[in-house]
């Protein structure tokens, strides 16, 4: 048993309860919170690890990044959608990326107190490090693919790459299906890799509505990102209307990334992951949150090294409350935090992301920004933190 002993505890749950002067007692599992004056009467503090902390924390998840593309930091054309996916097919994934690449911005993570990821792979070459590292990773297996002449080629492929990664699936590793987007995807590939999804109850992941250039391609439109779609399948057009896809999915499953330009379609989504700094790099828009919420469960991610700066979930926190310029900053502050562990946890299957009994003893512990205040915590939190002082996950001590 590990009692952890607490000045503040902000338990990340749906009243954004903030506790003083209490601990936590927990194994794997959360078993009990309760006031620190509390604990002798309990009888267990001989017998227990007790650990102390100035503020604990549900540990952190990103919701959303590609970590294959951690050294392409400036290999990519950031100045619009289209000109970003040319310079995607032009460069791909770095051949500079390796496993010291890899395992750095692992250990960045942790230290971050991020306890999970999900994680989109295109080849499955951060596959086996995430596999051993103590992070939770949703490890969504990408499939793509327009060209009819080549679709069994690209089925063959992606299930080749979905059994390697389930055989290092574990407790925390865990393999799901990305249906990468409606415009790079043909509708039968799509409608195979969900059903294979289905017979093996495989969550699963897609990029929607990210960009105007999308949605005005999808309407039928002659624009720049089909001429960038038509260097790799000069034949392409448009497959779906994006209620034609959002339909094949089954949606208290899917995790839908971006969807910064979704309207009606809104009412169909369960779960989005909202990447503020990669749509503002490749000047997509913004989320409206605010009506995204009513109807979904919004997560934060980075999105990959790809479209942004870092991987840093403090740094997107930050980057929401600039970016969110019409919400109060108290309000604004607790939504994020939020969005980086409870919504997350739920969006990416985890039974984690809050202090409550009986979720997993996923915890972070960070020092209390000098001069704050029990009121203001969640704001100076997230202006001020760039690191955690230590890290459980599972019940492990981490660092
Ligand atoms: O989320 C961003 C922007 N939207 C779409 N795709 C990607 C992002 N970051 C990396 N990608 C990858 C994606 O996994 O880029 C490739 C895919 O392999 C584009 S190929 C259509
Ligand atoms: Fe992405």
């Amino acid at each position: 048993m590990k009692i952890l002993k607490c000045k503040y505890i902000l338990c990340c749950d749906e009243s954004f309860k903030v506790l003083e002067n209490h601990a936590i007692i927990f194994d794997k599992k959360i078993e009990k919170i309760l006031p620190n004056d509390e604990l002798k009467s309990l009888g267990i503090l001989d017998s227990a690890q007790v650990f102390s902390a100035p503020i604990a924390l549900p540990a952190l998840f990103n919701a959303h990044t590609h970590l294959e593309y951690s050294a392409n930091k400036a290999h990519l054309d950031l100045r619009g959608f289209s000109n970003w996916l040319k310079s995607v097919f032009e460069n791909r994934i770095s051949k500079a990326l390796n496993q010291k690449i890899l395992n750095k911005e692992i250990k960045k993570l942790l230290k971050s107190g991020v306890c999970g990821i999900g994680e989109y792979s295109s080849f499955g070459l951060e596959a086996k490090i995430l596999a051993k590292s103590p992070l939770r990773s949703r490890f969504y297996c990408e499939i793509l693919g327009t060209n009819e002449a080549f679709l069994e080629q690209a089925w063959s492929a992606f299930l080749e790459r979905f059994k390697s990664a389930s055989a290092l699936k574990n407790e925390c590793f865990c393999p799901a299906l990305a249906i990468h987007s409606p415009y790079s995807t043909h509708p039968k590939l799509a409608k195979k890799a969900l059903e294979f999804a289905k017979k093996e109850s495989l969550l699963v992941s897609a990029h929607l509505a990210e960009s105007k250039d999308e949605i005005e391609y999808l309407a039928g439109k002659q624009n720049e990102l089909k001429e960038t779609l038509s260097l790799i399948n000069p034949a392409i057009k448009p497959l779906y209307s994006l209620g034609e896809f959002i339909s094949m999915f089954d949606s208290e499953k899917t995790l839908f990334i971006h969807c910064v330009h979704a309207k009606s379609e809104f009412k169909n989504l369960r779960h989005i992951a909202h990447c503020p700094r990669s749509n503002r790099f490749l000047s997509s828009g913004t989320l409206d949150i605010k009506t995204a919420a009513k109807y979904a469960n919004i997560a934060l991610g980075t999105d990959g090294l790809s479209s942004n700066l870092s991987l840093s979930i403090w740094d997107e926190m930050r980057a929401g409350i600039m970016i969110h310029k019409d919400t109060h900053l108290d309000t604004l502050a607790h939504t994020l935090l939020l969005m980086a562990t409870k919504n997350a946890a739920k969006a990416l299957g985890f039974d984690s992301g809050e202090i409550k009994a009986g979720k997993n003893a996923d915890i972070a512990c960070f020092t209390l920004p000098a001069g704050s205040k029990k009121s203001r915590l969640a704001l100076d939190l997230i202006l001020h933190t760039k690191e955690a002082k230590s890290l459980f996950i599972d019940g492990e001590k981490i660092f």
